[in-house]
């Protein structure tokens, strides 16, 4: 999602790769020493011009505006860093970009009068100091920009287009071989900002279609008394994503909690996410009987194969609208 963010350059770093390869620009000899100077100065101020202007522009073109975030997105971003100072880091460097441009073009139009060598060089240095200052007076906010690009690579990856089913329930009903039985290949894990949670991600097609099922281990697999901030701004961030849960529980003589427990975090969820929610039944090979709108065991293709049909049937439920 917010991989191709290109690394930020401080202002520091900006300044000396401008100047130090500015240094190297030479012009074929001239008959005048003047037209030389002049077509140097004037080379160099462009070509450092060109490294600020150019990595400014491709920070605001690259770095999402926060407006069109998905919700999703968005609630994650703002739990790491503060979104207005992101945008207004953003609009202080593109107000920068143009001062730049700016401060070149009267200094080159300056030097293209000049036909005194020394004049130019002085006219070169003034430029120099002014686009030092300007490119330093946002080095606070290329600092910051870099900070939010750090914690923006590491959102978990979901397809906020792509109709979802999300797994939940309590420790050991059987969370993370559902994803493994019904989507291909292993899981994506992605880490949550600021918290030890990750969400596991699989894919599996539904009438022709991509469908994308996450488990949120330590997310939606425990009471809401028993979390810190993060973690509840996790499962509330959560609620962005459309889609439709599959609830799952274990009645199994095996399971670890009683099914209290389990109808109460049911109840939590239900009200926290506000999706459609379906109840499944875990471990039907070894569980009395069938007490939840669908069983289901790992080791039985069948049944297997009927959940998939059935979550085929809602499909429709688990697209976000809009797409
Ligand atoms: N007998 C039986 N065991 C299962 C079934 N599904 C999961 N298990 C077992 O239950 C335990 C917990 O499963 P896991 O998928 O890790 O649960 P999670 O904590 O909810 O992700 C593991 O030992 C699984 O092998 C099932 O359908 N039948
Ligand atoms: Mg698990």
């Amino acid at each position: 999602m917010f991989k191709k963010i290109p690394t930020v350059l401080l202002s520091q770093e900006i300044i000396n790769k401008a100047l130090s390869r500015a240094k190297k620009i030479e012009v074929p000899r001239q008959i005048l020493l003047s037209d030389r100077v002049r077509g140097e100065v004037t080379s160099k101020i462009s070509f450092v011009e060109g490294v600020a202007v150019s990595h400014f522009k491709r920070l605001v073109q690259k770095f999402p505006s926060i407006e069109h975030v998905h919700p999703f997105y968005y609630d994650l971003l703002d739990m790491m860093f503060d979104v207005d100072k992101y945008k207004v880091s953003l609009s202080r460097i593109q107000w920068a970009q143009k001062k730049i441009v700016e401060v070149s073009t009267t200094h080159i139009r300056q030097a293209k009068k000049s036909t005194d060598p020394r004049e130019l060089n002085g006219i070169l240095k003034a430029y120099y100091g002014r686009y030092s200052s300007l490119v330093n007076s946002v080095s606070n906010e290329l600092q910051y920009l870099s900070k939010c690009r750090d914690f923006m690579r590491r959102i978990p990856d979901i397809n906020t287009e792509m109709p979802t089913f999300i797994i939940a329930g309590m420790p050991n009903v059987g969370k993370s071989s559902l994803l493994a039985s019904i989507t291909t290949a292993k899981p994506k894990i992605a880490q949550y900002p600021f918290t030890t949670q990750s969400i596991l991600i699989g894919h599996c097609e539904m009438a022709g279609e991509p469908v994308q099922v996450i488990d949120t281990p330590g997310i939606l697999d425990r009471p809401m008394s028993e979390r810190n901030e993060m973690e509840i701004k996790a499962v509330s961030a959560l609620r962005r994503i459309e889609g439709v849960v599959l609830f799952l529980v274990d009645r199994s003589s095996q399971s670890s909690y009683t099914l209290e427990q389990q109808d109460s975090l049911y109840k939590e969820i239900k009200f926290m996410l506000r999706r459609p929610i379906v109840r499944v039944q875990t471990k039907m090979d070894i569980s009395e009987k069938l007490e939840e709108e669908i069983g289901i065991s790992i080791n039985s293709k069948d049944s297997i194969d009927f959940l998939r049909e059935y979550m085929t049937s809602r499909v429709q439920e688990a697209r976000p609208r809009g797409s």
